[in-house]
Parts: structure tokens; C-alpha cells; sequence
């Protein structure tokens, strides 16, 4: 059987780094990202140069993909105009550029940042309303509506994952609860790319993690089986935040430092907020 070609955004990144030499036996890759190929590209791998906020670029690039998998956009928090170019505009540019393709499958790369204004004390799955922490993570709830509508309006199917934190290991004590292996990523991205059913999945992006925040029952739900936990990592992540001084409003919420960053709110009433289901 031909392998499937899959483009994947944002493929410089971080993250993309680490998905690359999983992917890379499973599907024809192209990748991108707005600078010049690296010089490390294997056989079933090619590069296109494009830019989010230049539709003209995307074309090329989507031409011929049966998925893709969108981790490119800004990806932490700024000011408002730089995170909606890329994550707004640029998404928006992306996804008609994957339906005039006839890409049927995409992947986008949400964030825990779009439910991060949950308390550390709730369990939440993927039926609560959106909690962004950061322009950033509204941009990533809008991205979950984007995919919600290309799925509903152009019969797409798409996953939004709910990333926590991609490493080797958890960085700190935060991430035990939200941390996600690349391996197991990589194999929530294949269910996305090939499971049947998928019509617009939420999902969350996280490993076995005895201190879990999230119900990830739906990712269960489509046989993900994740491999590695982050307690295995618990002496290393609890070194580190050591070295970290205690935050008054971040270390209350999910979301930790996106959450205190500029906020003059109430924490008691955010606390304490019951949101009604969307
Ligand atoms: C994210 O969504 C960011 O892209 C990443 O840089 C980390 O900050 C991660 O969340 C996290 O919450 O650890």
C-alpha cells in the first residue's frame, strides 16, 4: 500500500523535532516552516518553505496531502496582534488551503492553555467549556472551533489534541500531571490520521500520568494506550521545582505561570466558578 503524505506545519520547531523520526517510517512527510530546509532530511521526507500568514505559500505545500498535522503558529503567549496573525489569520489560511487540497485529515495542535484557568483540584475531560489562560490560549480554543467547523461544514476530520508538555520527561512538578512522551504523541497523531471514525475528536495530549488533571477517556475511547508515565520521572521533576519559587496564582490553576502572567482577576472567584457546558 502507498504511504499516506502527510505535511506537518511548524516541523523546525520543538516539538516537530521530536515527531519527525517518529513519523518518518509511517508516512511520506513534507515538512515546514517559514525558514530554509534543514540539512538532515531523510528519504521519505521533503521540505516546502511557506508562511501561515501568506496564502499563496500554502497552496504549494497542501497540494497532494491526504493529512496535516498543524503544529506550526506561535506557541507561547504574547500580545494580542503577534499570537492572531499565525494562530488566528494564519490558521484559518491553512485549513482552506487543506479543503482546496482535498486534504480530508487534520491534526491540529491545541493546548492545555485552552482549559488552563481550571483549578489544579478539578478533573475536567473535553465536554467542559473552554478556560483559556493567555491570548494564546484563546487562540487555541478558536482553533478547536475551526476544526468543529471544517469537520461539520466540509465533512474534514479532524483531531484537536490538547497538548501538555512534549519532552523526554517532565520538567517539573506541573508537568507529572500534563507531561506527554513524544512516542505517545506520535501515536495519538496516528489514530488521528487513520482512525475511521474520527469526525472532530478532542482529545488530550498526555502520557500515563498517575496525577492527571484530565479525563482523557476519549482519547481511551479511539485506542490510544499511552506508554510511558510521568512518575517515573517524579525524583527529576521534583529536583527541578525546587529550583522554582513558589507563584501565588500559577501554582492554583492548570495553566501555572500563563495564568499569573498580567492578572489583576480574583482568584477566589475563579476558584470557584462553575461554568455552564457548552
Ligand atoms: C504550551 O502550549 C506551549 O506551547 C509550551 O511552550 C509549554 O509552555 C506548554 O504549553 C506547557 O504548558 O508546559
Amino acid at each position: 500500500m502507498t504511504q499516506k503524505t502527510i505535511v506537518m506545519t511548524g516541523a523546525a520547531g520543538g516539538v516537530g523535532t521530536l515527531l519527525r523520526p517518529r513519523l518518518a517510517g509511517r508516512y511520506n512527510l513534507v515538512l515546514s516552516d517559514r525558514g530554509p530546509a534543514p540539512d538532515d532530511l531523510r528519504p521519505t521526507e521533503r521540505w516546502v518553505t511557506a508562511d501561515l500568514t501568506d496564502p499563496a505559500s500554502l497552496a504549494p505545500l497542501m497540494a497532494g496531502a491526504d493529512g496535516l498535522i498543524h503544529l506550526g503558529g506561535y506557541s507561547i503567549e504574547a500580545d494580542w496582534d503577534t499570537v492572531a496573525a499565525p494562530n488566528i489569520i494564519g490558521l484559518q489560511n491553512i485549513m482552506a488551503a487543506a479543503r482546496d487540497a482535498g486534504t480530508e485529515r487534520v491534526i491540529f495542535a491545541s493546548s492545555n492553555h485552552a482549559v488552563g484557568f481550571y483549578p489544579r483540584t478539578r478533573r475536567i475531560g473535553t465536554d467542559e467549556a473552554v478556560r483559556p489562560d493567555s491570548f494564546y490560549g484563546v487562540s487555541k480554543a478558536f482553533g478547536e472551533a475551526l476544526c468543529s467547523f471544517y469537520a461539520d461544514k466540509f465533512a474534514m476530520r479532524c483531531m484537536s489534541i490538547r497538548i501538555g508538555n512534549i519532552a523526554e520527561r517532565p520538567a517539573d512538578k506541573r508537568r507529572l500531571a500534563i507531561w506527554q512522551h513524544p512516542d505517545d504523541l506520535a501515536q495519538l497523531i496516528t489514530i488521528g490520521l487513520e482512525h475511521p471514525d474520527i469526525h472532530h475528536a478532542i482529545v488530550y495530549g498526555a502520557s500515563h500520568n498517575e496525577r492527571a488533571w484530565w479525563d482523557n477517556g476519549a482519547a481511551l475511547a479511539l485506542g490510544y494506550r499511552p506508554e510511558h508515565s510521568a512518575e517515573d520521572h517524579v525524583d527529576h521533576a521534583m529536583a527541578e521545582q525546587a529550583k522554582l519559587g513558589p507563584n501565588a496564582v500559577g501554582d492554583l490553576f492548570q495553566g501555572g505561570t500563563f495564568c499569573a502572567a498580567d492578572f489583576s482577576g480574583d482568584v477566589t472567584r475563579s476558584l470557584n466558578a462553575r461554568l455552564p457546558r457548552p
